[in-house]
């Protein structure tokens, strides 16, 4: 493959197996060739659990798996969306009048989400439409962030189409800063850029206006998930920060292995409440502690705005939250009472509409879970930076508190994902923990490179074999993994 400019690649597809099935695909199913195809990845949180909401650094990587999606624009107002699994069905709107409905998160939502993302950023109407066919091998629902490498993918092919418009004259007020974008598309397209274009600057408003409309979806994520498809590089681990998006690289050590095993339990985000009570949770914790230090709490949305406002370390946030909260629930009338406020401004004001009739917030548990598990993060890129002898083991520690911690405090495993962990720990992982949202979904586990045969074998068959678990294709259920490269647009030479 050669390479053309920082997101794009001009490919063969003949040489590349999924790209020509794609191809031959979008072919019988539209009875034209795709003009281009983007890809985005899914990833693989190493360490940093339900802590990007709350402003705290995360620990991805990206994986080999992803989103992909050949494209054609066309010259009506028709968006045609057609799947390469048969279970997700087909799907066509008009570009220019897109409804989200936020009661079914259905596959095609997604998609829609990336693309009104990009449509409302950039203020745009009459747009023409396209038709797209999108092949996806990320396990849905397991915590490897299927759902955000849709999104992701969507928002480059919008942004792409966009960009291949403005080549033919499409005059916007925001001119500009598409132009800026469009230089990622390098000149194959007779895209335009400016000379102080930054690439890595793009991506990260790319992953932030991706991240942002995610959440049309009714989850309030985050961002790590948009972050780590866009900023990823091959290689390296990312860590990611918010306020402002950045990404640095994180070096992982060479002796020591990542395997994920998926629990078979799926959990998704969007169709059930559970996610959005923690981000609630801990919306409401950090109003409560901005509270009992006086400080203005009305404005408060994150645990990391208080410890900023404070200007203490994270465990001295520990001793707040020993100090400000108690162990055993609250009601929604006792926070009321708490923040002076009446139940009517709860509701409308604090909580999302799928949190309405939530009955116990346990504000002490997800605020020690947080603080506890951001410290973690920075531990382990400090030993991964460090390198003492012992790292595999320092990290491994690392992660199995981490587990423990959202198993515990933040109650977000499930007894297949706690079996899955003690079945790779006694194989031979140094660490093991439940990755991504939780409830069902993916381990991740550190293992010593020279145990891997062994260790994969065993999980296997203790797992997978002994159970009516069937093991599902290759690289969807236990499978070794590196840290992968970005989302990228791909063009025919
Ligand atoms: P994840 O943790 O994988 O992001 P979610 O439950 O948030 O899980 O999202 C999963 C949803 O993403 C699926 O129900 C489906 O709607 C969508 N999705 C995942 N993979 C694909 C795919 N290959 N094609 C279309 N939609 C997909
Ligand atoms: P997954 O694993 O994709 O469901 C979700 C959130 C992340 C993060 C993790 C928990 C979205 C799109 N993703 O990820 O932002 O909060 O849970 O660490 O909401």
């Amino acid at each position: 493959m050669a390479t053309e400019g920082p997101a794009t690649r001009r490919v063969q597809v003949a040489e590349h197996p999924r790209l020509l099935k794609l191809k031959e695909m979008f072919n019988s199913k539209f009875g034209s060739i795709p003009k281009f195809y983007v890809r985005a990845p899914g990833r693989v949180n190493i360490i940093g659990e339900h802590i990007d909401y709350c402003g705290y650094s995360v620990l991805p990587m990206a994986v080999e798996q992803d989103m992909l999606i050949a494209v054609e624009p066309v010259k009506t107002h028709i968006l045609q969306l057609a799947n390469t699994n048969p279970l997700y069905p087909d799907f066509s709107t008009n570009a220019n009048n897109i409804q989200i409905d936020k009661t079914k998160p259905l596959w095609h939502n997604y998609f829609l989400c990336g693309f009104k993302g990009i449509q409302e950023h950039f203020g745009l109407s009459n747009l023409t439409g396209m038709n797209c066919l999108v092949d996806g091998n990320i396990p849905p629902s397991s915590g490897l962030s299927s759902s955000s490498a849709l999104v992701c993918c969507a928002g480059l092919v919008t942004l792409t189409v966009l960009g291949m418009n403005l080549s033919k004259g499409l005059k916007t007020p925001n001119l500009i800063s598409i132009n800026n974008y469009t230089k990622l598309g390098g000149t194959a397209v007779g895209w335009m850029g400016s000379d102080s274009f930054s690439p890595s600057r793009a991506w990260v408003e790319l992953a932030e206006i991706c991240a942002k409309s995610e959440r049309y979806i009714g989850t309030e994520g985050g961002g790590m998930d948009q972050s780590i498809s866009f900023l990823a590089e091959e290689g390296t681990a990312k860590l990611i920060e918010f306020s402002p998006l950045r990404a640095t690289d994180v070096k992982l050590p060479s002796g020591a292995v990542f395997v994920i095993a998926n629990s078979c339990v799926e959990m998704n985000k969007a169709a059930t409440s559970h996610f959005n009570i923690r981000v609630m949770e801990c919306r409401l914790a950090a109003k409560l502690l901005a509270k009992h230090k006086s400080l203005q709490w009305d404005k408060v949305l994150r645990l990391e705005e208080v410890q900023a406002k404070l200007g203490v370390s994270l465990e001295e946030m520990l001793l707040v939250t020993e100090d400000a909260l108690h162990s055993e629930p609250y009601s929604p009338e006792e926070i009321c009472e708490c923040l002076g406020i009446s139940l009517e401004e709860f509701r409308t004001q604090i909580l999302s509409p799928n949190t309405q009739d939530v009955l116990t917030f346990k504000l002490y548990q997800r605020a020690k879970h947080v603080f506890s598990e951001a410290a973690r993060v920075l531990q382990f890129k400090k030993i991964c930076e460090d390198a003492p002898d012992n790292m595999v083991q320092l990290l491994g520690d690392l992660m199995n508190q981490s587990h423990m911690s959202c198993r515990d405090m933040y109650e977000c495993s499930c007894p297949e994902l706690d079996q899955l962990v003690d079945i790779c720990r006694k194989f031979g992982a140094q660490g093991s923990r439940l990755t991504g949202a939780g409830w069902g979904g993916c381990t991740v586990s550190i293992v010593p490179a020279d145990k891997l045969p062994s260790f994969l074998a065993n999980v296997h068959e203790s797992y997978y074999q002994r159970s009516d678990r069937s093991l599902a294709p290759e690289k969807q259920s236990l499978f070794a993994t590196k840290p992968g490269g970005g989302a990228l647009v791909f063009l025919e030479p």
